[in-house]
């Protein structure tokens, strides 16, 4: 794998200060593919200073030229995706064919999104003898994790870089290398020395050193809750912006008029997919109790065509499969009914896990109540809508959903009633201009579209 033993700071590759390196792992085997440095506290200095020295010029460009820079990123991550899509694949061990369509896919389409919307944004407008102007917030501090390696990025680099604001980036220490190739795109893009700096290392290292460093404006964080929770804190201490997309245990309500088949199929598909360690997936199936026998068989089967080393990758780390074999041990001690997988490891080598499902789930239930970031699906009866609704609501998170229906307007209608970020009706589409982000304790802010933008915008009125 192609790896960087160096920092992308102010324009150029540059040794870290620190002399510590993070060894990359495939978690398809465990073998070693690559180590990277381990940025020390000195280097996230160097860094965050070389986007403040870049933030004057940067904000004073026109959102046109910003624009057209997002657009020649967006050209060279359309020109590599192959690479991108391999180097995931590498590093996350995601099937070949999900890296390119959403790993690589899903990355292009936000940048270019950016790219339009740094063009058509007002970033000026009159209220009544007012005029508002909506400015940068100043210098960005990006902390991402593994699970979207390169979409996680580019949620924040690209709305940071179109609003104006310059950027430094710590990803997570498990998937660093498509950061480097990211950093390279930004590079060959032509987008100014110092306006995006990237640092690898580790979370408790570089990334509380960024976290907590007096020249960062705002702190934008995806990850866990825990950390989430102590970012939140330092950004309150400090009297500064925080935007945090933290975790999900989301409810996928099939009314009694829905077509059943589809929305089982779809429901294990979306908890499947990326092996699970996805923050908005639909991990708790809620059928009406009439249904319910029906629709385990069919996911307890739709579950077991995903082969481990097939069609479903490993998980990142082994950390995270003993996390989520844990989990799957508690729902069978609590008296969850396992109708598909179980905590033993499917292969001997790699970080795999069984595609699990659990049926006679309860709500308070741990595998009902805590994210597992795994292949494991829960499934819960309820009796009526009004029950579907408190169950739904019924946990500390609020970050997606899906409601099935026969008709769209009656999805819709109970859609009204959950507590969370964002609902797929009857499946749902992805589009990338649609705010993403979480009620309750799923997090504070928005990513994507104009709503993602504005985050990184802060407004003064001029009073005429
Ligand atoms: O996350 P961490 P982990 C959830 C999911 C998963 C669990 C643990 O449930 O099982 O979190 O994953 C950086 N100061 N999500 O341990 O540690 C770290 O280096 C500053 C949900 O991998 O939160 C990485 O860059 N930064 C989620 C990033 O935080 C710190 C995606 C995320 O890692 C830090 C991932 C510190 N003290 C996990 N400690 C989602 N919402 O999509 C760590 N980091």
């Amino acid at each position: 794998m192609k790896q960087h033993d160096a920092m992308y700071i102010d324009g150029s590759w540059r040794p870290a200060q620190g002399g510590g390196t993070i060894e990359v792992v495939d978690p398809a085997d465990g073998q070693v593919i690559a180590t990277v440095p381990a940025g020390s506290a000195e280097d996230v200095d160097a860094a965050v200073r070389a986007a403040r020295a870049a933030l004057p010029a940067w904000s004073a460009t026109p959102p046109q030229e910003r624009a057209a820079r997002l657009a020649a990123l967006r050209d060279q991550l359309v020109a590599r995706a192959d690479e991108i899509a391999a180097t995931v694949t590498a590093e996350l061990g995601a099937p070949p064919a999900f890296s390119k369509a959403v790993h690589a896919g899903v990355p292009i389409a936000v940048c270019g999104s950016y790219a339009e919307l740094a063009a058509a944004y007002a970033f000026e407008e009159k209220i009544r003898n007012s005029t508002v102007l909506h400015e940068p917030v100043g210098v960005v501090g990006a902390i991402t994790p593994w699970n979207y390696p390169l979409h996680q990025v580019v949620a924040k680099v690209a709305p940071a870089l179109a609003a104006g604001c310059t950027v430094v980036l710590k990803p997570a220490e498990d998937t660093p290398l498509v950061a480097q190739l990211f950093a390279e795109c930004v590079d060959a893009a032509g987008i100014p020395a110092g306006v995006f700096n990237l640092v690898t290392g580790l979370g408790p290292v570089a990334g509380q050193a960024l976290a907590a460093h007096d020249g960062i404006d705002l702190v934008s964080f995806t990850g866990s809750t825990a950390v989430g929770r102590k970012i939140g804190a330092l950004a309150g201490a400090a009297v500064k912006r925080v935007a945090l997309e933290l975790g999900g245990k989301s409810a996928n309500v099939i009314l009694p008029s829905a077509d059943l088949a589809k929305a089982v199929a779809v429901g294990v598909a979306n908890v499947m997919a990326n092996s699970g360690q996805t923050c908005s997936a639909w991990t708790r199936m809620l059928v009406h109790r009439d249904r319910y026998d029906e629709a385990v068989e069919l996911a307890a089967a739709a579950a077991a065509t995903y082969v481990p080393g097939e069609k479903l990758g490993p998980l990142v780390n082994a950390a995270q499969q003993d996390r989520v074999r844990g989990y799957i041990e508690r729902g069978v001690a609590e008296g969850a009914r396992l109708v598909a997988g179980g905590p033993e490891a499917p292969l001997e080598a790699g970080f795999y896990v069984r595609p699990t499902v659990f049926a006679d789930v309860t709500p308070e239930m741990t595998i009902a109540q805590e994210e597992i970031f795994g292949p494991v699906l829960s499934i819960l009866a309820y009796e009526d809508e009004d029950d579907a609704a408190r169950i739904a609501n019924g946990t500390v998170y609020g970050l997606a959903g899906a409601v099935w229906a026969g008709d769209e307007a009656e999805a819709v209608a109970f859609a009204r009633r959950l507590e969370t970020g964002q609902v797929d009706i009857n499946g749902g589409r992805f589009n990338p201009l649609a705010p993403f982000g979480g009620y309750k304790q799923s997090g504070v802010g928005r990513e994507l579209g104009r709503h993602g933008l504005t985050e990184y915008l802060q407004t003064k009125s001029l009073q005429l």
